[in-house]
């Protein structure tokens, strides 16, 4: 019995392996998966860091627009936007009319800032318009 146990084991050498494979890298898919997920959570719950220094905002794509698209900041105090590495092609000229700002964030650690003097409602979006969003000033 040992024999054909033995036997049958050296008759698929590469199933065993391929399963092997197989099971290996579904693990590695789901662990990048979990840990891209981890990291847009992150970006939703660590967005607006309003320390009255600098209110620093990060921006990244979902659904083919920026995410998130709406987002508050103090008025009279400094805002920093930067756009994560998931901001592609022309989504990363940023342009917020209003505030004269029209600038090509060509990568995640290049910023736009200003300082919302007037409280309101205002548009960022890319340089086409495909991109855009608010920014309330409260
Ligand atoms: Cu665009």
């Amino acid at each position: 019995m040992a024999d054909g146990a033995r036997a049958k084991e050296r008759d698929f050498p590469m199933k065993n392996t391929t399963i092997f494979i197989f099971a290996f890298l579904i693990i590695i898919a789901g662990g990048i998966f979990l840990f891209t997920k981890g990291e847009a959570k992150q970006d939703i719950t660590g967005n607006v860091i309003a320390n009255n220094e600098i209110q620093k905002i990060t921006l990244g794509i979902k659904n083919y627009n920026y995410y998130p698209n709406t987002i508050k900041v103090k008025a009279g105090i400094p805002v920093r936007i930067n756009l994560d590495e998931s901001v592609r092609g022309c989504y990363r000229s940023f342009v917020i009319r209003d505030f004269g700002i029209a600038k090509r964030l060509a990568t995640p650690e290049d910023y736009v800032e200003f300082i919302p003097s007037k409280k309101g409602t205002y548009t960022f979006a890319c340089s086409m318009g495909m991109g855009r969003g608010k920014i309330i000033v409260e």
